[in-house]
């Protein structure tokens, strides 16, 4: 069953000026074209709601929609699954927009539905995550495979370069995080007094993570770290740890840079972030939609890649780091 919230948001030209509409507090106007956008009716399909990793790619999108003069629309399942996302995709592809941007919860899984999309002629980029068959204009996203690498340097560091490590993941099959755990694995190899203890799953739940940390610190009493691969399994990593009592010796690199995370890093739980810059996945979306929309070119370059940030308690206060944390509102 659908529980996909819609939040419509009228986000005409930025310059309307005298006349615009003033539609649930966002920016609206009416005409098209100034802004370029020409009020293409554009649809963004989170991962899942309420992540605030999400939140700050709609926080983007919204702003370039509102500057491009395009309407944007964004919805997301309440869990992350195709099987919660399928029924919101079918139910968009039924409004008909102009273009679809989404992050597809399966590589395998979310084929189908995107390919009915696109044969009912609608633009679909994929954000963030993407599929495995290569049908979608575009995917925009983070480097995550060196991500990952980055992951396993900051995290051997912590740990002075040995001991035993394991990873924390959401479920086998997201491009996103089976590209992390793959960077990670990779760079532990320039480690060889790591031992790699394996990846296990939390289904983005990050009470399991914290209770498959906890269940691992028990096992385990050497462990000296652990990666968090996305923001639920990184502070479930670290509510393990504190729950274990093991907050000095079990050091945490997270994927990731939600409110609780930095909060973690702050109270010294965690030692280092990799903070995606998902306001400019959304922005880029939008721009390269539009872009296509208006030219009916397909865009130049497949794959777009958005920067990455290591946080840490050193620089968190630094403005140009300070402002990719992830917000929980717009
Ligand atoms: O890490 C992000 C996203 O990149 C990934 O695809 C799924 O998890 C997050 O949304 C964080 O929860």
């Amino acid at each position: 069953m659908a529980r996909g919230i819609t939040r419509r948001r009228f986000l005409g030209l930025a310059a309307a000026g005298a006349g615009a509409t003033m539609l649930g507090g966002c920016g609206a106007g009416s005409g098209g074209g100034q802004g370029g956008g020409e009020n293409y009716r554009i649809t963004l399909i989170q991962g899942v709601r309420g992540d605030e990793f999400y939140i700050s790619m709609e926080c983007g999108a919204m702003s370039e929609a509102e500057k491009l003069g395009a309407e944007l629309d964004v919805q997301g399942p309440a869990e992350f699954s195709p099987a919660e996302q399928t029924p919101i995709l079918n139910a968009v592809v039924q409004a008909n927009p102009d273009a679809i941007l989404i992050a597809p919860t399966d590589t395998a899984a979310m084929v189908g539905p995107i390919q009915t999309a696109i044969s009912q002629d609608i633009a679909v980029f994929t954000v963030d995550t993407f599929i495995e068959k290569d049908i979608a204009l575009a995917n925009i996203s983070s480097d995550n495979v060196e991500g990952g690498k980055q992951a396993a340097k900051a995290l051997a560091k912590a740990i002075g370069e040995k001991g035993k490590v394991f990873c924390i993941s959401v479920t086998p099959g997201i491009s996103t995080t089976d590209q992390r755990q793959q960077g990670f694995e990779e760079g532990l190899k320039d480690y060889p007094d790591i031992e790699y203890l394996g990846t296990e799953f939390c289904d983005d739940d990050a009470n399991k993570a914290a209770s498959i940390a906890n269940a691992k610190i028990q096992s385990t009493p050497d462990l000296a770290g652990i990666f968090g691969a996305n923001l639920f399994s990184a502070q479930g990593a670290a509510a393990g740890s504190r729950q274990a009592g093991k907050e000095e010796q079990v050091k945490i690199v997270g994927f990731d840079a939600g409110p609780t995370q930095v909060r973690d890093l702050r109270s010294n739980t965690v030692d280092a972030l990799i903070a995606q810059h998902p306001a400019d996945i959304g922005s880029r979306g939008v721009q390269m939609a539009v872009d296509y929309l208006k030219s009916d070119k397909k865009p130049s370059q497949k794959q777009v890649m958005t920067g990455l940030t290591i946080v840490t308690r050193e620089n968190l206060k630094q403005p140009e780091i300070e402002k990719y944390l992830y917000k929980a509102e717009c």
